[in-house]
Order: C-alpha cells, then structure tokens, then sequence
C-alpha cells in the first residue's frame, strides 16, 4: 500500500489546486499504482478534480528513438514560457518499458525546462503496464490541468500504435522525422499521415540542406494523397534544428493558429468529446478486467472441484460461473 501522509483526497487536492508540484507528484503516482486502495483514492483525486472544459492546449510530441524530441521539448518549452505559459511534460516510453531501461535522461535532455519553476516534467514509470499507459496519462493531463498547466506536452516514441494512442490524449500531434533520403519517410504509415497536424524534419542544419529539401518534397508529395484532416486544419511540415533554434518561434506561431483555428470553428470540444468516450470504454474493460481477474482468482476452487467431479465440460462450468457473478 502506498504510504500517503494525507488524510484526504480533498487535503490533496486543494494543495494540487493551489500549484504544490509535491502533492501533484504525489497524486500521479497514486494513479499509477494499481492496489484497491490505491485505485479508489486515484478515483476520489481524478473526480474532485475534473472540470469538463479547460482552456489549454494539449500536445503530443512522436517520432522514433533519438529524433531529438526531448530536445525539441525543452527548446519549444524553453520559447512557450517568454509567452507566459505553464507547462507540464508528460513522457511515454514504451521503449524503456520493454529494455527497463532508465528514462531518467529525460530530465537531462530537457535541461532548460527541469530548472524552470513553471514547469512540471513527469516521466511514465519503467513498471507500468503498456496498455494502461494512455488511461493513466489521460488522468495526468486532468491532474495537470487542475494545478494551473495551460500547456501539456505529451512525449512518445513512435513505435507500432503508440502514435495513434497519444492522437486520443492530445489536441493536436506532431510527428518528428530525421531528415532522410526516402526510405525513412515512405515507411510513414498513410493512417499517420493523416492523424498528424504537425511534421518536422528534425536536426535540419545547414550541413544537411539537400537531405532536408529532399525530405520536405517528399512528405509535401504524400500529403497529397491522404485525406484531409478532420480539423479542418492543412497538416504543417517544416524544418527545424533544435540544436540551433531554427524554426522554433515560427513553430510556436503555428501551433497557436491551429489552436485558434479548432477553438473558433470548435473541432477542439468535439475532439476532446470522442476522446471522452473512448476513455469511459477503455475504463470499463479495465474495471471488467480488474474484477472479474479476483474473481476469477476466487473461483478457483470450484472450478477445480467441478473439474474433478468430471459431470460438466469446461464451457458448462464456465457459463455457470459467469451466470453467477452477473
Ligand atoms: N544535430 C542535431 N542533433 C540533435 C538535435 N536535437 C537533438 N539532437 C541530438 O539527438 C540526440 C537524441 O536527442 P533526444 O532529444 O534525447 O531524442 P529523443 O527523440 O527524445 O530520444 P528518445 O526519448 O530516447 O526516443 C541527442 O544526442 C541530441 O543532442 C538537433 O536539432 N540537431
Ligand atoms: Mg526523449
């Protein structure tokens, strides 16, 4: 059981809602931990503190290992705070989850933004569950929201779904691409293409101004053929160099357009709506799961007294049991 020096989840929320980055810390790895008591108190936290619309923009930063997001983030970050933002950086790793390697050096990368008081980075714990990952992170964002963050960053590496995963977490999505001869881009699934609002060819320095131009042409090429995107929104490719801050300030400019853009002709509510509904699913198979996992567990005995009994088939006591619980 987790040791909680508070009382109350309403002792913690209000410090959660006064901005104490400790009680907010606190609460995240509440959420993360999957005992009863545990989930029942992450469930007090995450319902005291819902508010059904926030203004805030909701971000989520993909591309393979090493393309330099965390670098960007603490770039991008770096530039949000001269506009008076507040940031929280939430990072997905299933990469680490698999090797157990350390994310730890995300702090590191994002230099910059871990010294900034307005800012909160939270690195997903090597233990959690893959599939828990993007329910957990959706209670994140609200538990950030709550403590005064208008802008949430959403870190993950693009491996297999988990790009199409954060598309159900975020507003809006920028895919990070090396810049590369071709066969790098034609391996850009045409499903994300078409749920990306930003692509950047990263790490675009001078020295590699024709791999770059070559990269632009062909991802403005396969934008052709995907289909719109449904916020009424032209998906944005640029060049950018984290390293030299090249492109950054304009990227900044650009996100605040798409957000003006799905704010006016209200894509944002109904995005985050869907995502809604999709989380309240995704809930129910967890709490299905959870508990008919310990029931499962607790019918173990009988299951194996029927077994030994020999008179029903495993589909029969299967269905008994299932019309017992229900
Ligand atoms: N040349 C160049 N290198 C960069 C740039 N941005 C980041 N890098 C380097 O790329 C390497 C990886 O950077 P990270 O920011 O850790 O990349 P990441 O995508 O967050 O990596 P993972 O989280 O491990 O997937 C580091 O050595 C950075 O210094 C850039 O704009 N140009
Ligand atoms: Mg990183």
């Amino acid at each position: 059981m987790l040791k909680t020096q508070f009382q109350h989840p309403d002792e913690l929320v209000s410090k959660i809602k006064s901005g104490d980055r400790f009680a907010l810390a606190k609460a995240l790895t509440i959420l993360e931990s999957n005992l009863d008591r545990d989930r029942q108190l992450a469930e007090q936290i995450v319902e005291r503190c819902w508010e059904h619309s926030k203004e805030t923009w909701r971000i989520g930063i993909t591309g393979p290992p090493g393309v330099g997001k965390s670098t960007f983030i603490d770039k991008f970050g770096s530039f949000a705070l001269t506009k008076g933002h507040k940031i929280a950086v939430l990072t997905i790793d299933p990469s680490s989850l698999i090797s157990h390697g350390s994310i730890l050096g995300d702090k590191t990368r994002m230099e910059t933004l871990a010294k900034e008081p307005n800012v909160f980075i939270r690195p997903s714990p090597n233990q959690a569950v893959l599939g828990g990952l993007q329910k957990r992170t959706s209670e994140a964002i609200i538990l950030c929201e709550s403590a005064g963050y208008d802008l949430i960053i959403v870190e993950t590496v693009g491996v297999g779904q988990s790009e199409i995963e954060v598309r159900h977490l975020v507003d809006c999505l920028t895919l990070l691409q090396l810049p590369d001869s071709g066969d790098e881009l034609q391996g850009i699934k045409k499903g994300i293409m078409e749920n990306v609002d930003f692509i950047v060819v990263h790490k675009a320095e001078e020295s590699k101004a024709d791999l770059v131009k070559i990269s632009m042409d062909q991802l403005k090429n396969s934008l052709h053929l995907a289909r719109a995107n449904k916020s009424g929104w032209d998906t944005n490719i640029s060049d950018i160099s984290s390293l030299k801050n090249k492109g950054i300030a304009k990227y900044y400019d650009d996100i605040n357009n798409f957000f003006s853009l799905i704010k006016n002709n209200d894509y944002i509510n109904h995005n985050r709506k869907n995502q809604l509904f999709l989380h309240v699913h995704s809930h129910l198979k967890d709490l299905q799961s959870h508990y008919f996992g310990k029931l499962n567990a607790q019918h173990d005995d009988l299951i194996k007294s029927e077994l030994s009994l020999g008179e029903k088939s495993p589909l029969k006591i299967a269905a008994d049991l299932f019309k017992k619980t229900i």
